[in-house]
């Protein structure tokens, strides 16, 4: 039998409404729900409503244990560790991190709360689990579990780059980060080059342990196989979301809105990394230079609220707000349709899909990125409808390491580089964009999200 799966993530995968609770939607989720439907399964986070979470929710098959953290900890762990120290450090100091010992000191303590839970989970468990933990919030987990749990099966993903070894080295705790990562069986990266980051920085804080091809061997015997899975998406659902009537619809009353006017999309979590601003400064610049271009595309930029208690963000809010206010000012004719639209709230699925059908050049410029799921799902969306629009990716993304060019890639620090790129998106020939836009597609296809939880999952077993 398998073993069941003990996923262990910052958040509990839930929402609640006036309805009640019900599962998020999520890539991570939607993956997970046949796994855990198969071996079973307990998902152990924190939420603020720790009390009054259920054991189970209907649409989730598995069991739910919230951890639950006091305002202060929140503070020092979430708002600080975590979003303004490990975050930008890990997208190559687009903000400068802080550095900050209180919330060190929180970091631990919420780990040390999140190991009980998850001890308490294991010993539940009529047969041991395998344990997963998701992301940069949790990295010193595994060394705490090992040292109660010798043989227990443990795995990590981390969904950002992994920085490089001259960056982690600045973390005064990077001996312990470290050190909890390689307590873990099998640490996975979305890609190559974030794994080598990850061996040499081994390498450099741990001259002790032997790392072997993909294999570190720490002093005591213990091994950890640093992997490569890039995550992705549930690609038959997009698919099938692309061509609902639904979609059809929304598509047909935006289309009737922005008339001929060709579409450049931004979609996007309201986050620093994502290269907002240079893309707006781009858009301006186009605007500028080509003048008989104005009236003839529309800029439109769908931005998640995003750790809106973060202070780096707020400020975010506020330029990007501006810029688009600035670029709408000078470039807006009377009484006719603003150059740039901006839409600052999460909207649902059908209308990201329609957005995607719609858009002639999808703008994914982000500084630094992980992955990228917004790339993804464009192209997916795009396949599915037979679209030809074009992608405009950042080399500086997971996701640019598995389309190489049959996506536009930009350097999005190049402000007038980058406009140059749109420039030359617009213009691309059609019959270059439509098989472009098949191969990315076929791409994410064959590595579904399924097939990274498999790869993932048999990775932490030692199968592969
Ligand atoms: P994110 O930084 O959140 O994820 P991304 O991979 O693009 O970035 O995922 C964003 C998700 O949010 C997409 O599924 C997208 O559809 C959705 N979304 C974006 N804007 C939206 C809107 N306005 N309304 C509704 N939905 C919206 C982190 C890492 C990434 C990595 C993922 C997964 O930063 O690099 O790809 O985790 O590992």
């Amino acid at each position: 039998m398998d073993a069941p799966l003990l996923i262990v993530a910052n958040r509990l995968p839930l929402v609640r409404d006036a309805a009640g609770w019900r599962p998020a939607s999520g890539g991570l989720v939607t993956a997970l729900t046949p796994v855990v439907a198969r071996v079973g399964g307990t998902w152990v986070g924190w939420d603020e409503d720790a009390a009054g979470v259920p054991d189970r929710v209907e649409g989730l098959d598995c069991d739910l244990r919230a951890v639950a953290l006091e305002p202060g900890l929140v503070d020092g762990f979430y708002h600080g560790f975590t979003n303004r120290t490990l975050w930008p450090l890990f997208h190559d100091l687009v903000v400068q991190p802080v550095i900050d010992r209180a919330w060190w000191r929180s970091y631990e303590t919420v780990t040390r709360r999140f190991a009980d839970a998850v001890a308490a989970a294991v010993e539940a468990s009529p047969v041991p689990p395998t344990v997963w933990i998701q992301d940069y919030h949790l990295l010193l987990l595994p060394r705490l579990l090992r040292e109660r749990f010798p043989n227990l099966r443990i795995g990590v993903f981390l969904h950002t780059p992994f920085p490089a070894p001259e960056l982690f080295a600045r973390l005064p705790w990077r001996d312990a980060l470290l050190g909890g990562m390689l307590a873990a069986d099998a640490v996975g990266f979305h890609t190559a080059p974030y794994r080598d980051n990850f061996l040499r920085t081994v390498n450099r804080v741990f001259p002790d342990a032997t790392v072997m091809a993909d294999e570190v061997h720490a002093p005591d015997g213990h091994r950890t196989r640093a992997t490569v899975h890039p995550i992705s998406i549930d690609t038959a659902a997009f698919a099938a979301l692309a061509t609902e009537p639904a979609t059809d619809a929304a598509v047909a009353e935006l289309r009737a809105h922005f008339g001929d006017r060709r579409v450049l999309l931004g979609v996007d979590r309201l986050d620093y990394t994502k290269g907002i601003r240079h893309r707006l400064q781009a858009i301006e610049l186009l605007l500028e230079r080509r003048p008989d271009l104005r009236g003839r595309f529309v800029f439109v930029q769908v931005a998640v609220p995003s750790r809106d208690d973060v202070e780096e963000y707020r400020r975010l809010r506020t330029q990007v707000e501006t810029e688009v206010g600035r670029i709408n000012g000078r470039f807006t004719e009377p009484g006719r349709d603003v150059p740039v639209h901006y839409l600052h709230r999460n909207v649902d699925r059908t209308t990201l899909a329609a957005h995607y059908r719609l858009a002639d050049v999808m703008c994914v410029t982000p500084l630094k990125d992980g992955m990228n799921l917004v790339a993804k799902e464009f192209v997916t969306v795009q396949d599915a409808t037979d679209g030809d629009g074009v992608l405009l990716l950042s080399e500086f993304c997971g996701t640019a390491q598995e389309f190489g060019h049959d996506a536009v890639r930009c350097n999005p620090f190049d402000v007038e580089g980058l406009a140059a790129r749109m420039e030359g998106a617009l213009e691309l020939a059609p019959e270059d964009r439509r098989g472009r836009i098949a191969r990315m597609a076929a791409t994410v296809r064959d590595h579904d999200v399924f097939r990274w939880v498999d790869e993932e999952l048999a990775a932490i077993g030692g199968d592969a």
